[in-house]
């Protein structure tokens, strides 16, 4: 019997038979997360495993009534997916590269078993780790799409409640992923944006599921959410990487940028091209992720542009430019080669101040811990 089904049956029977208060918290042992096995072999060589240490967080209150930013170690990321999945009625839409949290994979077990629709596309890579819940879902009557390439990832980290609100960003719901690795997670009410995201998790149950690639456009690539502009694109159909590009390019005083896996020379040539004219540009990179010889850090570097690597011995994980103090792009997708033309990746790009903070508060003080 599967632990997850073993392992609830039996405190049940202690609770009843008085041996046990309540149901304590069950946390798998920390491992090595997927991002970490995607990334190089000298994966392990930094590893600090005080970082384990972690303090219940709390939860953010709400920034504004259409977004709400969370960050790990400050927020509840796991709680706030949690929460997500359970507000559902009716729905949910996910495409997650890696689940291994036992608490989000029985709030999308629960979800179906109170009747809400529920359409789940993983990685089939990652679906093959034994931290996985993939078997666990499926075992538990969730039909899991997974993609069709072991070179290819389907690297979204997305779940549509409602066809209403979505929860995005860089967090895969991994026990690193909330606990150990820098990672930002966003809840956004939007109709408009959740159709984006549900047409392109269509797209994809079509491709992978049924046999039956489609590509269907992104509907809403530019949302107006009470006046703010967000805009929302996937690869690789959406020609990610020039809007990034077009972006940077329209920058008049500053770009930070805080990135896992930063290989991509057309931006690493704009970030130069726009240091060069005179404007504040700063970046931290993954520590090990600056040891490929594709890597934009050591160019970055030669170039004068300060650039930092990361102190935290699991995964800065962030995949975030911050422009002129107005924009924030954030989503799953590293500029990266294949994150361009063969993943699946979504990106927001937020214009708003007011969230654009958050994410430079979170950079600045990433900034400070490790400028050292
Ligand atoms: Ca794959
Ligand atoms: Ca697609
Ligand atoms: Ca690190």
């Amino acid at each position: 019997m599967n632990k997850f089904v073993l392992l609830p049956l039996l405190l049940s029977i202690l609770i009843v038979s008085g041996c046990v208060d309540e149901v304590p918290e069950v946390l798998p042992t920390p491992v090595m997360d997927s991002q970490d096995l995607e990334s190089s072999s000298m994966a392990a060589a930094d590893e600090e495993s005080q970082a384990s240490e972690s303090e219940a967080p709390e939860t953010t209150p709400l920034a504004s009534c259409w977004c709400t930013v969370y960050f790990t170690g400050e927020d509840d990321v796991e709680g706030s997916l949690v929460e997500f999945i359970n507000s559902s009625q009716s729905t949910i839409h996910a495409a997650i590269y890696d689940l291994s949290l036992p608490a989000v994979a029985n709030a999308i077990i629960n979800a179906s078993e109170r009747g809400v629709n529920v359409v789940l596309i993983m990685d089939d890579k990652q679906a093959e780790r034994d931290a996985s819940l993939y078997n666990y879902l499926n075992d538990s009557g969730i039909l899991v799409a997974l993609d069709n390439s072991k070179s290819n990832l389907m690297h979204n980290k997305v779940v549509v409640a409602d066809g209403e609100r979505i929860w995005a960003g860089s967090t895969n719901p991994t026990y690193n992923g909330v606990n150990l690795n820098n990672n930002n997670a966003l809840i956004i009410e939007s109709p408009e944006l959740a159709d984006n995201y549900i047409v392109e998790i269509e797209e994809m149950w079509l491709e992978y599921q049924l046999d039956n690639k489609t590509v269907m456009g992104t509907p809403h690539s530019l949302v107006e959410i009470q006046g703010i502009t967000v805009e929302n694109y996937f690869a690789p159909e959406d020609g990610v990487e020039d809007e990034i590009l077009s972006e940077l390019d329209s920058a008049s005083s500053s770009i930070y940028f805080m990135i896992f896996t930063f290989t991509s020379d057309p931006i690493e040539q704009k970030l130069v091209e726009k240091y060069n004219q005179g404007l504040d540009v700063k970046g931290i990179f993954e520590k090990r992720q600056t040891y490929s010889e594709y890597a934009a850090y050591e160019p970055l570097l030669n170039a004068s542009v300060p650039v930092i690597v990361d102190e935290n011995g699991y995964t800065m994980h962030h995949k975030v430019f911050i422009i002129d103090n107005i924009t924030t792009i954030t989503g799953s997708y590293n500029p990266t080669k294949a994150a361009n033309t063969k993943n699946d990746e979504n990106v927001l790009i937020i214009h708003d101040p007011g969230i654009t903070k958050e994410f430079l508060d979170e950079f600045d003080k990433l900034w400070c811990d490790w400028c050292d």
